[in-house]
């Protein structure tokens, strides 16, 4: 994998600017040249100081050297090609727990409406991925941060490859925003990001049982690519079956028709074998 050195640095002052020209208010932001892992690194903040980060702040990076997937698999960038942060949302004690499969997808829906914005027309792949002509732009990771005293708050962790060149892919099967068009104008990208996140995500927090009945949750069903699609379903301990995706159910998980059957899926990896 070749490095692009030329890149420039995250400009926290021109993202705020740019923020608060779209009256966005995040909280605190900050955004270190180089960590392990921004969702470690914010859970490791957040005990050391558990009021010191409301909701919607940010915790940035250019240069994130132990990034991480789902069931421990990597996240891998070059320096300064990607926008890699994590955002902290409390949940209220009232907020069911199964119906925290909505926010990696509502996250999806913000990320894919904000990469059309700056012009690669994006959609959400079931669980935590979104997608332009197939390729991953970006990858989402979710995880509870408890504290005893004041709840679970969830950290959101986004990695979207803005200006990866072709032979900097890590993986044959990922784009970028430059690639597919668009620009690489990552401060602007973060303005949009969370300028959809912060409200969808409190939408849905707020909704509790009904989260499946939001606003938010119709948007996350409209940008799904996966639903119509066959698809090859993995499930964690090497189970697979093929079958046709053909909605979500209300808590975000995806429902598999297999032979006239349906089969609820809520965590796995689907591969889209033939697009709707
Ligand atoms: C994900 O996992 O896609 C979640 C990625 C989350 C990354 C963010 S960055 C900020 C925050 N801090 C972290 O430490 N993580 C989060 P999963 O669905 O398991 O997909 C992982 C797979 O994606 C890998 O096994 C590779 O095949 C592929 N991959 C790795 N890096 C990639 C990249 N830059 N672009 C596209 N695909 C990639």
């Amino acid at each position: 994998m070749r490095t692009e050195p030329s890149r420039p640095a995250f400009d926290l002052d021109r993202f705020q600017d740019l923020a608060r020209r779209a009256e966005l208010t995040p909280g605190r932001c900050e955004w270190p040249a180089e960590l392990g892992s921004t969702n470690a690194e914010l859970a490791d903040r957040l005990t050391a100081e558990p009021d010191g980060w409301p909701d919607l702040s940010v915790l940035g990076t250019d240069h994130q050297t132990a990034g991480r997937g789902r069931l421990d698999r990597v996240w891998t960038v070059p320096p300064a090609a990607c926008l890699t942060f994590s955002v902290p949302f409390r949940v209220p004690a009232a907020f069911p727990a199964e119906m925290l499969g909505w926010l990696p997808v509502v996250t999806g829906w913000c990320v894919a409406e904000a990469l059309a914005e700056r012009g690669a027309p994006a959609g959400v792949k079931w669980p935590n991925d979104v997608l332009v002509d197939g390729r991953k732009i970006c990858g989402i990771l979710t995880r509870a941060h408890l504290d005893p005293e004041r709840g679970t708050t969830v950290i959101i962790g986004i990695g979207i490859n803005v200006s990866l060149t072709e032979g900097e892919l890590p993986v044959p099967t990922a784009t970028s925003l430059t690639l597919a068009g668009g620009s690489a104008d990552r401060e602007a990208l973060l303005v949009g990001v969370l300028s959809r996140l912060g409200p969808a995500v409190a939408e849905v927090l707020r909704a509790g049982p009904r989260a499946g009945a939001t606003a938010s949750a119709g948007g996350v069903r409209d940008a799904m690519i996966t639903l119509g699609s066959d698809v090859r379903v993995e499930l964690p301990g090497d189970e697979r079956f093929t079958g046709r995706a053909v909605e979500l159910d209300a808590t975000a998980a995806l429902v598999v028709e297999v032979d006239g059957e349906r089969r609820r899926v809520s965590a796995g990896d689907v591969v889209h074998a033939r697009p709707a």
